[in-house]
């Protein structure tokens, strides 16, 4: 087969891109490929035939994307990650490849809705949030800046939980996103590998002969592969997502079943497929199981195995790797790469383990996500050596090399040697994963500035100290394709018509329409459009939820996972004292207002969950009072997710960023919401400091304690009960919630949430009230002049441009991959 010459082949016809021969395709697969009549096709069936035709058009242009990089020996980009979460993707994909129409055309011709069937396509969640998110932004602007790059991470057949409330709480129910196949993607049975674990290290040689090690693991399962074509805008580029699925290596123990134990017979092909089946639902919050480190290993080991081999394809060594290969690793989840890249090039391909080190470094970077203890992730060292044993030995081996460094060179201290050691001597002894991403990576970044330089100051200080050259900013991004063109069709027409289309392949272009802020007629416009799309949430909610909420209100929206530095509870604190001021003064206009909620909470974080009952509690009482005359409305959408956002995001008047500064890393939804012309209320934490400087001091509405402030208030200790003492306000709205006027069926359901406002305020919801109440009514009086609440939108969208996804894919290829 390797013999022939593509050239001699016969080559299949070019697709076409006429809506007549689309829909004869379509039908065709439905036909051939799905073998269904076009009388009894089902929705799902149009949707699978759509997608096989939309996928069509995209495979020539993944193949010449293949070519070309290898062709061109160019540099690739491998992005680990343990989470994509990438929502659906034909819409994307349609709109990136230019035939929204034609595709609508061929299917209206059909008799099919396009908007139907794409409300039918699974929202892929393999995923939990931000983290997963940004990496799922990351591989469409990749594709789209033109560089050869892989995603690699898993298969879950699992994706994140379905959220339901029962009495307002939250319930978790699987969720199925492959129950009607995946036409995205293709298996591929020819990239396999064998992952190990458990097991023993045999000591080969050593005397005279250079010391070798093998490793023997106990248990063995298949990385088996399954890729998803990635395509950038204009279709110029496509790139592959690559997810690995667990099966076992041999599928039935015939011998047991013979023997008439048929459970036992699939005991381990049970066992194999279970570590890719679900997705850890956690969101910086702990997940320490030893499943977790098995998909780690898992995932990581086959990633590199596939990226040394395709390595070996074109280069005679692995000398060169630094200078072709770039692996991103997403957080510390996949940081074992580092220990398996050099068991494999040392123990299988035989280097040397200084060499080795200077390769692995030189190809390594990492992206920490997080500054929150409970998050940074650490391994009890009996695990690792019962699992890994081999990688153990690595670990203590570059944990030596560094720490001889650090205290003969550097001539650092014990407390020092202590903090950057690889090994956590504070009790139970644990790996670190956050230093081992570290020390074996030539880059660390930050997702925002002033996340950046709070890693300097704390969890990495010491590390930094030793290398002060290797921590650097990369400020998140989104990207526009999926976060305005797509979800917000009425705002990119009206954006075309205002300043041509230059800001759809370059998003900064979009500081033209800033002096359309100042047009009246256009301010108009960009209002109408934004009150369609609440029209649409609204209905949305209708729908799902048989509440009718009034589109003319303002729309207040807080999306997000459901975490206590995230702070719904003082957005929920401050809904309450609002609540208690509309009745005590109905003589005062209020501004009419609807608070959405939505988001998950891990299933093991009791407060979080606490916090979506609540939500649900104030909702009841409130939306149910005559005396708010509906001024007030709260409304918390169960099972947020991409699609949800989708809808949610467009319709916002204003956008809650009200975390406790020094807590958000960056936060990304912040930047949606201003993109499509909503009001930030927010904190100076993560990348709302960015999109202060960039939208403008005007534009943007800034409250509460700096970084700074909150660091010293917890080194000194401030006293919350004084503060709460201090504002009526706040003392009302907690008493209220704490004496169960919310929860009259189990009054002391919320009164450990608050006693812990009371005696420690660790997120600074009572320190921080005053000035989120106060931030809120300045709000109330810009929306009452509507003329400047347009001119602060219309700027908003105007000067977010900066925060694409491109712009920050740029600066990783140019500052750290050098791609
Ligand atoms: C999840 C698990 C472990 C560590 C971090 C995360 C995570 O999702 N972090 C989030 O990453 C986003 C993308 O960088 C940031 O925007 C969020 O602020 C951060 O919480």
């Amino acid at each position: 087969m390797n013999n022939l010459n593509a050239a001699d082949l016969p080559r299949p016809a070019p697709r076409s891109s006429n809506p007549e021969i689309m829909a004869a395709e379509i039908i065709e697969r439905l036909t051939y490929r799905i073998g269904k009549d076009v009388k009894v096709a089902k929705p799902h069936d149009w949707l699978t035939a759509t997608i096989l035709v939309v996928r069509d058009r995209i495979i020539d242009k993944w193949m010449e994307s293949t070519r070309k990089a290898y062709a061109n020996n160019s540099k690739r980009v491998y992005y680990l990650s343990l989470e994509f979460l990438i929502g659906r993707l034909m819409r994307d994909a349609i709109s990136n490849i230019g035939l929204m129409h034609e595709i609508r055309d061929a299917l209206s011709s059909l008799g099919v809705d396009l908007d139907v069937i794409a409300g039918l396509e699974p929202d892929a969640a393999l995923g939990n949030g931000g983290l997963g998110r940004l990496a799922a932004c990351f591989m469409e602007s990749m594709a789209t800046v033109d560089i050869p790059a892989y995603g690699y991470g898993i298969r879950y057949v699992h994706g994140l939980f379905r959220q339901q409330m029962a009495d307002g709480w939250q319930v978790e129910l699987p969720e199925t996103w492959l129950a009607h196949g995946n036409p995205w993607e293709f298996e591929r049975r020819e990239s396999s590998y064998e992952i190990g674990f458990g097991g023993s290290v045999e000591t080969i040689g050593g005397y005279e002969d250079p010391q070798r090690f093998v490793w023997k693991p106990a248990e063995r399962v298949i990385a088996m592969a399954y890729d998803t074509p990635v395509v950038g805008w204009r279709g110029t580029r496509v790139n592959t997502l690559r997810l690995w699925s667990a099966q076992p290596i041999d599928p039935i123990l015939l011998a047991a079943f013979n023997a008439g134990d048929h459970i036992g017979a699939l005991r381990e092909s049970n066992k194999a497929e279970s570590l890719t089946r679900v997705l850890y639902p956690a969101d910086a919050t702990p997940a320490g199981q030893e499943l977790r480190l098995r998909q780690e290993f898992f995932f990581s080991s086959a990633s590199l195995q596939d990226i040394l081999r395709r390595h070996l394809q074109q280069y005679p060594d692995f000398t060169s790797l630094p200078d072709k290969v770039s692996i991103q690793l997403n957080d510390t989840h996949p940081a074992i790469s580092i220990c398996e890249m050099m068991r494999l090039l040392c123990d299988v391909h035989g280097l040397e383990f200084d060499d080795a080190w200077k390769i692995t470094q030189g190809t390594f970077s990492y992206t920490n996500h997080t500054l929150l203890p409970e998050a940074l992730e650490s391994w009890p060292v009996p695990l690792l050596e019962r699992l890994l044993p081999r990688h153990m030995q690595i670990v203590y081996a570059i944990n030596a090399n560094t720490l001889v460094y650090a205290r003969k060179e550097k001539k650092m201290a014990d407390q020092q040697i202590r903090s950057i050691s690889l090994i956590d001597e504070g009790g139970e002894r644990r790996v670190r994963m956050g230093n081992l991403a570290f020390i074996g990576s030539h880059s660390i970044n930050g997702v925002s500035a002033l996340h950046t330089e709070l890693m300097k100051e704390t969890v990495f200080a010491d590390l930094h100290g030793l290398y002060p050259d290797r921590i650097n900013n990369k400020t998140n991004g989104i990207t526009p394709r999926r976060w305005l063109m797509q979800c917000n069709p009425g705002l990119t027409g009206l954006v075309r018509e205002a300043i041509g289309d230059d800001f759809l392949d370059d998003a900064e272009k979009l500081t033209a329409l800033d002096r359309f802020a100042d047009d009246a007629g256009f301010r108009e416009k960009f209002a109408e459009v934004k009150r369609l799309n609440k029209v649409r949430l609204a209905n949305t909610v209708a729908q799902r939820m048989g509440i009718r909420v009034d589109p003319s209100a303002m729309f207040d929206i807080q999306i997000k996972r459901i975490h206590e530095y995230k702070r719904q509870l003082l957005n929920l604190v401050e809904t309450v004292a609002l609540y208690d001021q509309i009745r005590s003064h109905p003589e005062l206009e209020w501004v009419p207002r609807v608070k959405f909620f939505a988001g998950k909470a891990a299933p093991s974080y009791h407060n979080a969950k606490l916090i979506i009952k609540l939500a649900n509690d104030i909702a009841r009482v409130i939306n149910n009072d005559p005396a708010v005359r509906g001024l007030l409305k709260v409304v918390f959408i169960p099972n947020y997710n991409v699609s949800l956002a989708e809808i949610m995001v467009p319709a916002a008047d204003l956008s809650e960023q009200i975390s406790t500064a020094g807590m958000e890393a960056s936060g990304t939804g912040n930047m949606k919401f201003a993109l499509n012309g909503a009001l930030t209320i927010g904190t100076l934490d993560g990348a709302n400091v960015e999109m202060l400087e960039h939208v403008g001091a005007d534009n943007i509405v800034i409250f509460g304690m700096t970084a700074e402030e909150v660091a010293k208030a917890r080194a000194e200790g401030h006293n919350p009960r004084a503060i709460i003492e201090q504002s009526a306000e706040l003392s009302q709205a907690l008493s209220s919630i704490a004496s169960g006027v919310f929860s009259p069926d189990d009054r002391s359901r919320f009164a450990g949430l608050i006693d812990g406002i009371y005696n420690s305020d660790w997120f600074m919801v009572a320190a921080d009230f005053d000035a989120y109440a106060d931030a809120q009514r300045k709000v109330d009086a810009i929306w009452s002049d509507q003329d400047s609440w347009n001119t602060k939108t219309v700027r908003n969208t105007a000067r977010m441009g900066w925060f694409s996804s491109d712009r920050t894919i740029r600066q990783y290829a140019t500052e750290i991959w050098r791609a």
